[in-house]
């Protein structure tokens, strides 16, 4: 017993002391004003191990770093010299991540009913797993499946919800979370089942939609990472790989697909935060989504990744600029997406091809889904907010942004 405590002591003060403090780390703002600087921005992201957080497709359009107080200079230095003056946008990070935590334990304390969890509340990947597991053991609808182990072991579930296994229905497919640091995407998908689970038989909407239609979610899609980011990095973007021949973890399960692999808006660097692995498909992360995806691709209807942040819905190509065949009909699904999402609080949203809206980004899901298993309707959605909180946005906003995702997601499924 004494043995066991103390070695929980060590592992505890072990776990704090190697926790990132991002105390004095800021999120800076740049607006590029011509092709050349952005140009720059993009070669100055997978060349070096800086943290951009958002960048500009075109002149006019903002960029986002992150830097920390060491390279803050310099950073600012080399923008200067490219033309670019800056705003500080974040002052201090870890002030950000006390009042996240503040608001999660703020929840915690006020939370009591029957559910594993409280679904309007950030959850760690234990308890997420919990949640599933006890919804698949007490709700008929609902099933999980194992669809591999992460790096570390951890277990990928997708969790099926279904009102006739048998009846091999189309399929609306999620995959949330595949960047550890987004947690309002695990969080919303997790919200969204909770939604469904309980709407279905009473809500009219709802019913409908899980009649026509088998809901998959996979709610994290990088454990390990997701982990990490709650353990001893809170802005870990990556899964945990080890790099051969490097010092620097992790590969970015967003770059590992075939589309356009190792090409422009990825890294070959494994210290860069958009590396992307030695061979596409590498990590058993994305092995294990490409086979959910593979296994069902005649049924999948439409599959969506979830992101955060920039409030934006996304589709191919994002590795190139050129735009998919079926382009037309594809903005007709995410006007109708994005309108209801509007509609909802007003929350601002723009829609449109990743490569022309937001940045050329090669090996993504939503190429991979659309361009080698034929899915047309294969989007991601970038989550609130508009950087503001970023990554941090509070606990009470999980539930607004999970709710006008969701009033866009149910009128895009009603309009394809
Ligand atoms: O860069 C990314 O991977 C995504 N943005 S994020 O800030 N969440 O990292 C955008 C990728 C969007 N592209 C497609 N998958 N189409
Ligand atoms: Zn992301």
């Amino acid at each position: 017993m004494k043995i066991h405590v103390q070695i929980f002591c060590a592992l505890f003060s072990l776990a704090i002391a190697t926790k990132v403090d991002y105390s004095g780390h800021m999120v800076i703002r740049v607006v590029p004003q011509t092709e050349e600087q952005v140009k720059f921005l993009s070669t100055l992201e997978s060349s070096s191990s800086i943290d951009f957080w958002t960048r500009s497709v075109a002149a006019n359009r903002f960029t986002d770093i992150h830097v920390t107080p060491e390279s803050y200079n310099r950073i600012a230095r080399a923008l200067l010299e490219n033309g670019m003056n800056h705003k500080i946008h974040i002052a201090n990070l870890g002030e950000l991540e006390k009042e996240e935590q503040q608001s999660i334990a703020l929840r915690r304390a006020l939370f009591s009913n029957n559910k594993a969890i409280d679904v309007e509340n950030y959850h760690t990947y234990e308890e997420i797993m919990a949640y599933l597991a006890d919804l698949a053991s007490t709700n008929p609808l609902v099933s999980t499946l194992v669809a591999g182990t992460s790096v570390e072991g951890r277990e990928i579930v997708q969790a099926t919800i279904s009102s006739d296994r048998s009846a091999n229905k189309p399929i609306a497919w999620f995959d949330c979370n595949i960047h550890a640091r987004e947690w309002i995407t695990a969080a919303t998908c997790v919200w969204i089942i909770d939604t469904i689970t309980t709407g279905y038989g009473t809500d009219a909407e709802i019913t409908a939609l899980v009649d026509q239609y088998d809901w998959k979610f996979v709610p994290v899609a990088n454990p390990d990472g997701y982990v990490y980011s709650w353990t001893n990095d809170r802005m870990w973007r990556k899964n945990r790989a080890i790099n051969i021949g490097a010092s620097c973890v992790g590969v970015d399960l967003n770059r590992n697909f075939p589309s356009g692999f190792g090409g422009e808006g990825s890294s070959n660097l494994a210290c860069s935060e958009t590396h992307h692995g030695v061979s596409a498909l590498s990590e058993p992360e994305s092995q294990a989504l490409q086979a959910l995806i593979a296994a069902d691709s005649a049924r999948v209807k439409s599959a969506i990744s979830m992101h955060s942040y920039s409030q934006l819905w996304l589709s191919s190509y994002s590795y190139k600029t050129a735009l998919p065949v079926e382009y037309p009909e594809m903005l007709n699904a995410m006007k109708a997406g994005v309108d209801a999402i509007v509609a909802t609080y007003g929350t601002p949203y723009e829609y449109g091809s990743t490569g022309t809206v937001l940045y050329i980004a090669s090996g993504t899901t939503t190429d991979h889904y659309y361009e080698n298993e034929g899915i047309v309707h294969s989007y991601t959605i970038e989550l609130r907010d508009q950087g503001r909180y970023g990554f941090q946005l509070p606990a009470s906003l999980i539930v607004p942004t999970a709710t006008e995702t969701w009033n866009g997601i149910k009128a895009y499924m009603n309009a394809i």
